[in-house]
């Protein structure tokens, strides 16, 4: 079978892909000896072409590991699903292996190197065999700036290899581009660890029990064992985009972060770009196209970007920033034609689905996507799912986790400049995280250091997008708790450090928008709404709105916001603004817990301002 699929890409690329597409000979040496250690059947160096994306799609889809889905109802799209037990990152399984233990932190695994490159030799030892290792270039971040960064992942996964067509720049130009000659290329070694011995035959998603997200920070290198799915196998999105490069940016002076990337236009054409940290599964990507309400005619909201931006003070000392992501891997559930209608443009061709439930006309549907669910479909483990089953049961018809791959370029709202080599400017900096108590909707910091104090404290209740219980509150400095590559202690120095780069820093602030009343109902309906509180940021960051003084931070009061098209009396909105001394009180405390964790390597500033936060509570 599996010689018969590398002639058919052979006959239908028009070319022999085990050929190698760079000349670099530390890339074709690398490439060599991992083959001699993984073993593949055969190579495929990806060129990225259409073609080829055509035929890895045809082959799987022989292999049933993927479905086409319906060409009208949904051109180009694909659909897959994934291993029941491989179905989002996996933490505990995640490891930053740097030289000493320290500078990893408490906040990471940490595993001897030395130690760590037995264990994958040995898991690595034939972990291809009978399956194609694709050699996968890719750029992070638009070819040609400066910003940007190269790396080159191996895998047996052509599941990877199609979704990382669309979550980054992929293909021949990349190898272009290594062969003119450039500083670094970060090594990627991917594999799900499931090989195959003659004649057997393979599964729909192959993956292992055993699982390991591998990375080496001094080297810059990543490897990922036993995991097809999102950020444990793209291996361009959170091991490279956020683990490994934020060890290159504290050593170079920018920073890497899980961030969104958001442009607001004024009826008068004033254009002004925001950050905005959310963990995993919070809605970033909805917030990333926000649509103006009502009240809000001649606004408009561009998207740069949805989950991680790369950010550097320019020769002005202004931060700018870029997207090194080119798509979006976006949670499905709760993605409506009402929650965000500009996803759901987004998503409506050439995007691969995975773990949403299949409807019998060949076409894709998750909870929350219409109010009306199909009579009748395939769950995301391929059972039959109808409504009544699901009342009976609680089954799910599509995983918390499942996701979309969607090429940025479609997004409706996608900004002009979001391919700007030299990036967008950043006004702002929001922090945000999912916290029913305590948290005001708004508030902004009084300055640089109690902004990252307040970015560093950020709590958020869990998710689906990581594997473990949901719903209990964790502090996630910065929305990067699993996804900071060192010491967090030394990463909040970082973020410190960087005011001194700037002429101008950006304004920071903290929104909150699942706050519930006593009887657990969510008391700001977000969305389309958060436009509000957006434009009194902006306003903000221009010295237009006023605000008030609190011990937290700047409040806007009631008459700063814009109300105009909602209907919210002042009163519901001071209770969703409410500074609630007493858990502010428990709150601090919890900052406490954090910071004994990381206490010799908490910068000054962090102990001052937990101080003077004290003495205002
Ligand atoms: O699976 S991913 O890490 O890419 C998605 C997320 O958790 O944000
Ligand atoms: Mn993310």
């Amino acid at each position: 079978m599996h010689e018969a699929a590398a002639r058919n890409v052979t006959q239908m690329l028009g070319r022999n892909p085990a050929m190698p597409l760079s000349k670099n000979e530390h890339l074709l040496r690398w490439v060599e000896k991992m083959a001699e250690l993984a073993k593949p059947a055969a190579i495929h160096w990806v060129d990225g072409s259409q073609e080829e994306n055509e035929a890895l799609r045809r082959q799987m889809v022989a292999s049933g590991t993927l479905s086409k889905l319906d060409e009208k109802l949904w051109p180009g799209c694909y659909y897959a699903r994934s291993d029941a037990d491989d179905v989002a990152r996996v933490e505990n399984r995640t490891f930053i292996c740097s030289l000493s233990k320290d500078s990893a932190g408490p906040t990471n695994n940490w595993e001897n190197p030395y130690e760590m490159r037995k264990k994958l030799k040995s898991l690595f030892n034939g972990a291809m065999r009978g399956r194609t290792m694709y050699v996968l270039g890719y750029s992070m971040g638009p070819f040609g700036s400066p910003m940007s960064q190269i790396g080159v992942q191996l895998t047996d996964s052509p599941y990877v290899v199609v979704n990382m067509r669309i979550m980054a720049r992929i293909g021949l130009p990349v190898f272009q581009q290594i062969d003119t000659g450039i500083p670094r290329v970060v090594p990627c070694m991917h594999s799900v660890g499931a090989p195959l011995a003659p004649g057997q035959k393979d599964v729909t998603w192959p993956c292992n029990k055993e699982k390991y997200i591998v990375h080496f920070p001094e080297t810059r290198e990543i490897w990922s064992y036993g995991s097809g799915y999102g950020g444990n196998a793209l291996l361009g999105k959170k091991c490279f985009g956020l683990r490994i490069a934020s060890n290159i940016a504290r050593d170079e002076g920018w920073m890497a972060e899980h961030m969104l990337i958001l442009g607001v236009e004024n009826p008068a054409g004033e254009k002004t770009y925001v950050a905005a940290a959310f963990p995993s599964a919070c809605g970033k990507t909805n917030f990333a196209m926000l649509i103006p309400p009502r009240g809000f005619e001649g606004w408009k909201v561009w998207t740069v970007g949805d989950d991680i931006a790369w950010i550097r003070p320019d020769e002005r000392g202004l931060l700018r920033a870029i997207n090194p992501e080119a798509g979006f891997f976006g949670v499905a559930p709760g993605t409506s034609e009402k929650t965000n209608r500009n996803a759901m443009a987004t998503l409506a061709k050439n995007s691969i689905f995975t773990n949403v439930a299949l409807t019998p006309d060949g076409g894709v549907w998750w909870e929350g996507m219409t109010d009306t669910p199909p009579a009748e479909c395939l769950d995301w483990k391929g059972q039959k799912w109808t409504p009544e089953i699901a009342k009976e049961t609680g089954a799910k018809a599509s995983h918390p986790n499942a996701r979309f791959t969607a090429p940025a370029s479609q997004c409706p709202t996608i900004d002009p400049a979001w391919e700007d080599p030299s990036g967008v400017p950043i006004s702002a900096i929001i922090f945000g995280g999912r916290r029913a108590t305590t948290m005001p909707l708004v508030f902004q910091a009084f300055n640089w250091s109690s902004g990252v104090y307040i970015g560093a404290t950020m709590g958020s209740e869990t998710t689906a997008a990581a594997a473990g219980a949901v719903g209990e509150v964790r502090r996630d400095p910065m929305a990067m708790l699993p996804f900071c590559g060192y010491h967090m202690g030394d990463y909040f120095r970082h973020w410190i450090k960087m005011q001194r780069s700037l002429t101008l820093t950006p304004r920071i602030f903290h929104v909150n928008w699942f706050r519930k009343d006593a009887d657990g109902k969510f008391m700001w309906p977000g969305f389309s709404e958060n436009m509000r509180v957006l434009k009194w940021i902006v306003d903000r960051t221009k010295g237009r709105a006023l605000a008030r003084e609190t011990p937290i931070g700047w409040m806007p009061r009631y008459e700063d916001m814009e109300w105009k098209g909602m209907d919210l009396s002042k009163e519901k909105f001071e209770e969703l603004q409410k500074f609630d001394r007493e858990a502010w009180r428990k709150e601090v405390i919890e900052h406490e817990e954090l910071f004994i964790r990381l206490h010799d390597h908490l910068p000054k500033e962090m102990v001052y301002e937990r101080e003077l936060l004290i003495c205002r509570l």
